[in-house]
Order: C-alpha cells, then structure tokens, then sequence
C-alpha cells in the first residue's frame, strides 16, 4: 500500500515484520511463560553464572537407575540438587568439592522473585537454583519436579542461549504433551494445581547462540526447604 508524507516513519518501518508473539502465554491453569523477561538481567546475570560456575563446576550426574545425564548440572543457593545411585537429593554442600554451594547471586534472586510475582506467587523465596546445560543432542526425559519439601510454591524457570522445545504434560506420564518452544530470555512459571506436571526437554538441535555459543542453560529456582 502506497503511503504518503504525513505517515509516520516509524509505522512503515515496522509495517512488514512477522506478527511478534505474545509477551505472556498461559499454558495451564497456574503457568505462564513471559517471553524475553530475563534479557534485562542479562548483563548481570552472565558474569554472575560464570562465577557460580567456577566455584561449582558442571558435572554429569549419574541418576538411581545408572544412567549419566545428557544434561551438566551444577546449582547455587542454600541447597543444591544432587543424584546418584542411591536417589535424588537436595544438599547443602556439593559433594563434588564438600564445600556450601555457591550463594545464589542477587540479580538471580531478583529475577526469580520478579518473575514469581508476575505469575501471581507473591513472597516467592527461592532457596535453590539448578542450573542446567544443553549441548546440541542433549534432552530431558518427562518427570515431575517432586524433591521439594513442600509443592506450594512455583519452580522459575529461566532458558538461555539456544532454543529448545519444551514439553508440558499433565498429571500422568502418558498424558498428551503441549509443546512450548523457548528462546533466549524466555521465563516459565509454574505452581499450584500445575507444580506436579510431567515436562521434558527434546533434544536441543545445532546451532550457536551469539552470546552463549553452542548450548543452551536452563536455571530453575525452586523453594526446596
Ligand atoms: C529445562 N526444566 O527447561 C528443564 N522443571 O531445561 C525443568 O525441568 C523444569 O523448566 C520445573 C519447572 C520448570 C522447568
Ligand atoms: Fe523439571
């Protein structure tokens, strides 16, 4: 369509791109992912994973079944997430180095907090952070997130770097699953009557991030105690 001089420039200019998707979508009854509400950390998010990372390292963890995870694990907080052949655990030291976990940086507290509240969890406290790597071929079976003491608060869960295909299940490890794509910045929040879904990772395809290169993170905040 032919415009002429009294449009705007700005309208043209923004008058052919894709239609943007929504900034909030609901996918159940008490979970939303907030698209992008992570990149106004992110200059201080980096620098602050870089130095959990050093302090607590990646690692594979190998699961009660003998099976070492795709996924590196590493976490932060008063408690971390641990497994090994005798179960699953929350830990106050990691038992890799017998030393506290790292503190769960301010700015992580803050953006768990923000995003909690948006998704109508208010005096949301986080005491955990797993911190998940991808690298392309990587996957998280369905399974429910169930090694917290109590289900009344939401997991926070922030994804970096490549993208992934996220899936969201119900009650029943045989339930359909929804298939949520996230992105870089992307936050999912979810609790109440959706804290028990089953939900998985398909495996993260090739590619290179700009800013995190060839994998991607995933940070989920969790009150474990
Ligand atoms: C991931 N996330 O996105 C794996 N769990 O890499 C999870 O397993 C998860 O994203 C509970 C709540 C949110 C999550
Ligand atoms: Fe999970």
């Amino acid at each position: 369509m032919q415009r002429k001089g009294t449009t705007p420039a700005t309208f043209d200019l923004f008058a052919d791109e894709a239609p943007q998707p929504p900034a909030v979508e609901q996918i159940g009854p008490q979970s939303y992912v907030f698209r992008g509400f992570a990149l106004p950390f992110i200059e201080r998010v980096l620098p602050a994973l870089e130095s959990v990372l050093s302090q607590a390292p990646f690692r594979h963890m190998v699961t009660p079944g003998g099976h070492t995870m795709s996924v590196a694990l590493s976490s932060c907080g008063s408690f971390g997430w641990t497994t090994d052949r005798s179960g699953y655990q929350y830990t106050p030291t990691n038992p890799q180095t017998g030393e506290p976990w790292p503190a769960l940086p301010e700015v992580f507290r803050e953006l768990a907090i923000a995003a909690a509240e948006m998704a109508g969890f208010v005096d949301f406290i986080p005491d955990a952070c797993l911190i998940n790597r991808y690298i392309p071929g990587a996957k998280m079976t369905l399974h429910q997130d169930k090694d917290e003491r109590g289900y009344q608060w939401p997991v926070v869960s922030v994804s970096l770097g490549l993208p992934a295909m996220f899936l969201f299940g119900g009650h029943q490890r045989s339930d359909k699953t929804q298939r949520v794509p996230l992105f870089h910045g992307d936050v999912v929040v979810w609790g109440g009557v959706d804290r028990l879904r089953f939900h998985g990772v398909m495996p993260v395809r090739e590619g290179s991030h700009p800013q995190l290169g060839e994998q991607r993170i995933n940070f989920t905040f969790r009150k474990a105690r």
